[in-house]
């Protein structure tokens, strides 16, 4: 059926969408989907910032990309099929956006004006404007209009479940015309329940100075064929009734109407009673003396309209049609999960936190109790690591151990590292990546293996002796023994601080004491091979995790076996790293290179060189 001029859209109406409204531009989609249209109706967004890019949205259950403009008449170059514009600009924008439309984008013929708040002198400018363009306007204020099985604005007509149950998926023969973009809801559904459905509803928005009114739609609708019978849904305030009832009275319009005006106030801008003129009553006495259906209440509103739709059915001038298949609606994945629709099994399991409701939760404990309770950086440890808070003196070891590990000097090979990369000028995280990556058996990463070495020994019953003389065999080094620069006779401090927190604090460190053994043994034979900071930290939480009361002895040979201690010294060094990084950025060091007489350079196979075997 070819679409007359007074006919807004129809079935290939294309629009752009002004504003970042993706929940809107589904809907429209969705729409289109089940009114079985060929092209999509939202042909682009224009949204003026983040530059010309394209969006994901779906089409049924494909998905469909559409271009986003930042200029509107980049837009219009690209789709000269478009002639509707569904603006969501804010109250503010709507002005300069409507006045760049209407002046610069001649192929626009309607633009829908959703925002509530426009000042009336600039509605009353965007209409004059409009006006001398040949352009409609519907709105302010409002949530638009459709034309049902062919096109809609924006959020009208809510949900699809809703949509398909007033049966705006197809075409009817009534069409509607009302303020109030809540009770247009409510009348296609009144209209699905008591005639053949709608064609088309427009609701022109609250406002005292919309930019189309009542007649201006009616008229449309009075030209339209396929119309059969017009519906109004007038309220308290303004005179425009009165303006139908003379196009009534003078056979402008010849349809039947049915009129109803609501006498409550629906927060809308023009909904005031200046004059008697303007009340509900009044305008309702009107239309019914004009010749208008004006039932005696709005409850009684759906029986008149059934009433009016069957007489026309018996004269033959609407023809039922039998219902086109209900069309089969995609719902997305999260409202189908909120019903309790579907399952799936997720990708991943996570046990430590959670961000998803109001208040951030580790392993379960609000973050405002974890600065109510003062829990500490161990105990947020203790909650994310192990996922239980640990007893105080447990969080109070697990903070000792991270303030002296966080550094220890720039000549260890994790600071040098980060030095060295800071210096070649990388940034913070790739230099802190460089000194974590050196950690490993000989620096800072030998506790999880002097835990798994010294529980092994100790639970299979060897005495310290016949562990070392073992691992001598073995020829393995045993992990968290042995330090560069300390010896008994230059004691690590840090080691002492340790020992003497969990003599005092700890239940019991049977594994410590083990430990101390195997050390008099090794110093004895060489001084530097005392139980490092690495060996002490670790044989002391194995004493924790075996007997806090904390864990299951399951669950403590468990973190052993994963490698929790390790992590440890990650974190506490990290620290350390970090403050290199800065420290070397601040005193502005230039590139570093190693000096040659460092370096002993053996060349293979040159004469007068010293030779080396391999
Ligand atoms: N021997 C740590 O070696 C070091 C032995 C051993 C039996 C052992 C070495 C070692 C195990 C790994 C370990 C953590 C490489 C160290 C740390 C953090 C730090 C660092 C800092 C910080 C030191 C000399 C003689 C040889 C060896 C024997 C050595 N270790 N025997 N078990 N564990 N330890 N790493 O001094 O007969 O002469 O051939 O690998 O626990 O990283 O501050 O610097 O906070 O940043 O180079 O504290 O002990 O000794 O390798 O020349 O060995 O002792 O077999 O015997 P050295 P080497 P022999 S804490």
């Amino acid at each position: 059926e070819p679409r007359g001029e007074y006919q807004l859209f129809d079935k290939d109406t294309r629009s752009f969408v002004f504003g970042m409204q993706q929940r809107a531009v589904q809907g429209m989609l969705d729409f289109d989907y089940i009114c079985k249209r060929k092209t999509p109706s939202v042909a682009a967004l224009i949204y003026p910032f983040g530059g010309d890019h394209v969006m994901k949205f779906y089409w049924g259950t494909k998905e469909i990309l559409v271009p986003v403009y930042s200029k509107m008449g980049e837009a219009c170059e690209r789709h000269p099929d478009v002639d509707v514009v569904v603006n969501f600009a804010s109250c503010r924008s709507v002005p300069e956006s409507c006045f760049e439309i209407i002046e610069k984008c001649a192929q626009i013929k309607t633009i829908a004006i959703i925002a509530e708040g426009v000042p009336e002198r600039h509605t009353k400018r965007i209409n004059e404007r409009a006006k001398r363009a040949n352009v409609s306007i519907i709105g302010p204020a409002t949530v638009g209009g459709l034309r049902a099985g062919a096109f809609k604005i924006g959020n009208t007509g809510g949900m699809i479940d809703n949509i398909i149950s007033s049966r705006l998926h197809r075409p009817g023969s009534v069409c509607y015309v009302s303020k109030s973009g809540g009770m247009s809801n409510e009348l296609n559904n009144i209209i699905a329940r008591t005639t053949n459905g709608v064609l088309e509803g427009v609701a022109i928005g609250g406002d005292r100075y919309p930019g189309s009114t009542f007649l201006d739609h009616i008229k449309r609708f009075e030209e339209d064929a396929r119309c059969k019978m017009i519906v109004l849904l007038g309220e308290v305030g303004g005179t425009e009734e009165y303006s139908l009832c003379e196009a009534i009275k003078s056979g402008q319009v010849t349809k039947p109407v049915i009129a109803w005006c609501i006498g409550v106030q629906f927060g809308h801008a023009g909904a005031c009673a200046n004059s008697d003129r303007e009340t509900a009553t009044s305008k309702n006495l009107a239309l019914k003396e004009s010749g208008a259906v004006v039932p005696d209440s709005f409850e009684l509103l759906p029986s008149a309209i059934e009433e009016t739709y069957l007489a026309l059915v018996k004269q033959g001038v609407i023809v039922p049609e039998p219902e086109p298949e209900m069309p089969k609606v995609p719902i997305d994945y999260a409202w189908a999960q909120e019903l309790g629709l579907i399952r799936k099994p997720a990708q991943f399991v996570s046990t430590i936190c959670d961000d998803r409701g109001q208040e951030l939760l580790y392993a379960g404990m609000p973050i405002s109790a974890v600065f109510k309770d003062e829990i500490g950086i161990g105990g947020v440890l203790s909650l994310l690591w192990f996922r239980r808070r640990l007893p105080d003196y447990a969080c109070k070891f697990i903070e000792m151990v991270l303030m002296l590990t966080a550094d220890h000097g720039p000549a260890v090979s994790g600071a040098h590292n980060t030095i060295v990369a800071a210096r070649a000028g990388k940034d913070l995280v790739s230099s802190l990546a460089s000194g974590l990556l050196t950690i490993g058996e000989r620096f800072g990463g030998a506790l999880d293996g002097a835990a798994e070495q010294f529980t092994a020994a100790y639970d299979q019953g060897l005495t310290p002796n016949d562990f070392v003389e073992t691992m001598r065999k073995q020829h393995k080094l045993i992990m968290g023994i042995g330090h560069r620069i300390k010896s008994r006779t230059n004691p690590d401090l840090r080691v002492t601080i340790l020992k003497d927190f969990a003599k005092k604090n700890f239940p019991t460190t049977p594994l410590l004491e083990y430990a101390l053994q195997v050390e008099n043994l090794t110093t004895a034979k060489k001084d530097n091979l005392i139980l490092n900071v690495d060996g002490a930290t670790a044989v002391l939480f194995v004493d924790l995790l075996r007997n806090s009361g904390a864990f299951t002895r399951a669950e403590a040979d468990e973190y052993v076996r994963i490698g929790a201690m390790n992590g440890l010294f990650v974190l506490g060094r990290s620290i350390g790293f970090i403050g290199h990084y800065l420290d070397q950025k601040r005193l502005k060091q230039g590139l570093y290179r190693h000096p040659w007489d460092d370096i002993s350079y053996l060349n293979p196979n040159l004469p007068d060189q010293p030779r080396y075997e391999n």
